[in-house]
């Protein structure tokens, strides 16, 4: 095998590992701020509040922009991503402050990822609302629990941008409020076989290029 075809495998076996092995930054909100994620409809309606987290000290707290018109606010993280790989978002999402502030009317927040190009051309996107066990909105129980959100999605065709959204989303025409709380974000792809086949046979391709390479010097 030539050396031009070892550094081939070397690389699509790295830049596999390392779009595979992306992670979402402060993915807790640990830092005390938002430190890595990008807000979006920010109306001074973006907290990260030291407020009963489902994990460590902190956690976001979302709510609608009060402009008397459907509004969606939130945070979001690009990542890389590979054309038919299956990913998985998760977290924790709360109704309300504990024992106040819960969801009123047309309000509602979930996550969501959204793929892009790379001319960032945005190529679709799915949304995780499905009260009452996935996203919360004005019929989810006013119980102050941590609910664990997740789903699956796979990246179509030309993707090599994902958005990992948190999103608050308030579609009428009043001022009804309450907020939407996050913690303890995850994302990852989802082991497929075929995947991981493919990255050990680029591994033991390499080290047979390796061992050859030995035997003939
Ligand atoms: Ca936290």
């Amino acid at each position: 095998m030539s050396r031009g075809c070892r550094l081939i495998i070397i690389a699509v076996t790295v830049s596999g590992g390392w779009v595979w092995g992306a992670v979402l930054t402060n993915p807790g909100f640990e830092t005390g701020d938002l430190t890595g994620w990008t807000t979006f409809g920010d109306n001074g309606n973006i907290h990260v509040e030291s407020v009963s987290p489902q994990e460590g000290t902190y956690a976001l707290k979302l709510y609608q922009q009060f402009t008397g018109t459907t509004n969606y606010s939130g945070v979001y993280q690009n990542l890389p991503c590979i054309p038919g790989a299956t990913y998985r978002s998760s977290g924790y999402l709360r109704n309300g402050y504990p024992s106040t502030d819960y969801l009123q009317t047309n309000n509602r927040a979930f996550l969501k990822l959204e793929w892009y190009d790379a001319s960032g051309t945005m190529l679709g996107f799915v949304e995780n609302y499905d009260p009452p066990s996935q996203g919360l909105d004005w019929n989810t129980p006013q119980d102050d629990t941590w609910r664990f959100n997740s789903f699956d999605a796979t990246a179509p065709a030309g993707a090599v941008t994902v958005r990992v959204v948190l999103i608050h989303a308030y579609q009428g025409s009043g001022y009804e409020g309450g907020s939407s709380w996050f913690d303890n974000l995850n994302f990852g792809a989802v082991p497929e076989p075929g995947i991981w086949v493919g990255m050990v046979v680029g591994a033991t391709m390499l080290a047979t290029a390796r061992a050859v390479g030995r035997r003939r010097t």
